[in-house]
């Protein structure tokens, strides 16, 4: 098989590449390691920043996010018991859009597959090969177990941190750092009524906890806990005391709203980046190229911003035989990537505890967040960067 960009995984990165490649005029096969149902029903992301709401709008597979999602004006930082409102939409003019990253990729798929484009659901691929050659391929197995080829010009590695692009970078071409955090996030889906218009993040001395939503009827939740910690250890009841007792404000009156938990899971939490994004004619874009911490709510939308440049890059290359912009691509979107690098440690910082270490760390934790909540200038900075800093 031959195409212009050859892509492997068909996540958020790969999904909108190829349908932004596709409005350029421009062919690309995905190749997506497992079914269009599991790809479809995992609970991932949920925050939106407004750049990516406004992509999606312009392309035209926005209209169902626009239906369901909720555009939030802003988000509220809890601690010491008494919660803070930081007012996106006063700060900086924009906002944030709840909106579950499976039902962004659902619609990316209706969107890629009404056009004719070709996704190979459980396509594992295994190699890249030849990619400091003008004619690379993909090397991967079919649902069958056959090993095929994919020959093309470009390869798109968006195939997430556990793929085999990164990999195919030989190690004296790319340099990675890494961070790792001495705690993980157990998230839950919970069959329940909103307990707040808006997102809260909560710093308590117990731990860090998080109340997000998916829809009226639908909550997402999150609380700190041992990356190393087993599922089984946290029964319903366990999950409640704790998310109540973090959550607690000092005047009472607010009320957690209890459901049944659909959906358990822990997640570790790191920071990564690999650089450079390229190597010959491959192109790493979203995880598999960087990892940040969820607490700034920022990877999916690194995976978008990266992949516009990516297409725009290999438009130029199509339209003019321009390469200026392709040995930009790694410097353009790197920039962007460690500011929301640095946001995401940042707040990850200052909204978890770290159990081993002494209470003067905690204090500074507080004092920054009564500065943040406190200060318009310390409070525009989160809301800038939360909402999403502009591309260039
Ligand atoms: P993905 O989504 O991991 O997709 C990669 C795809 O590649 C496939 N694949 C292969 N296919 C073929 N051959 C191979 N050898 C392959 N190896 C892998 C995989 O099956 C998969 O389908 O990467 P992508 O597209 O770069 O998208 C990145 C985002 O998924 C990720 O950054 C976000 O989910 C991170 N994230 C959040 N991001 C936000 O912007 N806002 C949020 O609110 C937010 N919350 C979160 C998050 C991530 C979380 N977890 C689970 C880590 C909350 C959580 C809990
Ligand atoms: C989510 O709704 O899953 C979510 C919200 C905010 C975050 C991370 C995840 O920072």
């Amino acid at each position: 098989m031959r195409t212009q960009v050859g892509i492997v995984g068909g996540g958020p990165a790969g999904l909108l590449l190829s349908y932004l490649l596709h409005l350029r005029g421009i062919e690309s096969v995905v190749l997506e390691r497992r079914s269009r149902e599991e790809l479809e029903s995992e609970i991932r992301a949920g925050v939106l920043e407004q750049g990516t709401v406004d992509l999606l709008n312009e392309i035209g597979v926005g209209e169902r996010m626009m239906k369901e999602g909720a555009f939030h004006r802003g988000v509220n930082l809890q601690f010491g018991g008494h919660r803070h409102r930081i007012d996106f939409q006063d700060l900086v003019g924009r906002g944030i859009m709840l909106y579950g990253q499976h039902e962004v990729v659902k619609d990316l798929i209706a969107a890629r597959l009404a056009a004719g484009g070709e996704i190979v659901f459980e396509a594992r691929a295994v190699a890249v090969e030849g990619a400091d050659t003008g004619s690379p391929a993909i090397r991967y197995v079919g649902r069958e177990g056959r090993e095929e080829t994919l020959s093309c010009d470009f390869v798109a590695g968006c195939d997430g941190f556990h793929g085999v692009c990164r990999q195919s970078i030989p190690d004296g071409a790319r340099r990675e750092y890494e961070r790792h955090y001495p705690f993980g996030w157990f998230g839950i889906l919970v069959e329940a009524p909103r307990s707040s218009e808006e997102l809260i993040y909560c710093l308590h001395e117990r731990g860090f906890a998080l109340i997000s939503t998916r829809s009226p009827q639908i909550q997402r939740m999150y609380l700190q806990c041992d990356p190393e910690d087993d599922v089984a250890n946290w029964p319903d009841d366990r999950v409640w005391e704790e998310l109540h007792a973090r959550l607690a404000m000092a005047e009472g009156g607010w009320r957690l709203k209890e459901g049944p938990i659909l959906q358990k899971g822990i997640v570790a939490m790191r920071s990564f980046i690999c650089e450079p994004m390229r190597y010959g004619r491959l192109f790493l874009a979203g995880d598999a190229a960087h990892i940040v911490p969820p607490t700034g709510a920022k990877g999916m939308n690194l995976a978008v911003s990266d992949v516009r440049v990516l297409c725009e890059s290999v438009a130029a290359f199509y339209a003019s035989g321009r390469t200026d912009l392709l040995d930009a691509y790694s410097e353009r979107c790197l920039r962007r990537v460690w500011k929301a690098q640095r946001f995401s440690w940042w707040m990850t910082s200052m909204l978890h505890r770290f159990h081993g270490e002494d209470e003067f760390r905690y204090r500074l934790q507080l004092a920054e967040l009564d500065y943040v909540t406190g200060s318009r200038a310390a409070s525009t900075s989160l809301a800038e960067n939360y909402t999403g800093l502009p591309l260039e």
